[in-house]
């Protein structure tokens, strides 16, 4: 009896795994669209996206950001990116599967939004609420045309089977923030060979 009573737990166990969505069975890291080519913004435009809204998969958490479309400004990747002010700064963030214990390297393109005032956009990377990384760009002599992407990276060893990564502007310079693109993760460490920092 507690034989047939184990291998019932088991069936529901596996039932209950097979309700789950389907990316429980894929690679273990599943960062979903770091290009911020979904959803299709509006094209020589952006959406203007506040605290509660969401870009695809990555959710704005604080103050506002704008998805940039295709043709406002040159994209790092594909034809979408994102300035992390929106009318100031605002906050992006992704939860991926991790696994305990093991080491993630994120990498992701980095320029700033060239209008306004240039000079220095800045913003920081956080892992679970933590800042792991400060940045910033000089948007001195870049245009949309020309954007200056850098790319950069940083580490971090995953304490749960999830991990929340955010993008935030720390960058008071008004609709003119850090702009980001191309975001991967992978696990180990340091394999953006390109990157600095
Ligand atoms: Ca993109």
């Amino acid at each position: 009896m507690v034989a047939i009573r184990a291998y019932v737990t088991t069936v529901a166990a596996a039932g209950l795994l097979a309700l789950a969505p389907s990316a429980a069975l894929a690679a273990p890291t599943a960062l979903d669209d770091g290009s911020f080519e979904y959803p299709v913004a509006p094209a020589n435009s952006f959406n203007a996206l506040k605290a509660g809204q969401t870009i695809g998969p990555w959710s704005v958490d604080s103050g506002s950001v704008d998805h940039i479309g295709k043709g406002f400004w040159q994209a790092a990747d594909g034809d979408q990116s994102v300035d992390l002010n929106g009318g100031g700064p605002g906050k992006v963030s992704q939860t991926i599967r991790t696994t305990a214990g093991k080491t993630y390297t994120v990498s992701y393109a980095l320029a700033g939004n060239p209008e306004g005032n240039q000079g220095l956009r800045t913003g920081r990377v956080l892992i679970d609420g933590q800042n792991f990384q400060d940045f910033s760009f000089d948007t001195t002599g870049k245009t949309r045309a020309n954007m200056g992407y850098v790319g950069r990276q940083v580490t971090f060893v995953a304490t749960g089977a999830t991990t929340t990564l955010s993008f935030a502007s720390t960058s008071a310079t008004g609709a003119y923030g850090p702009v980001i693109d191309d975001v991967r993760v992978k696990s180990g460490c340091c394999s953006c060979s390109t990157c600095s920092d």
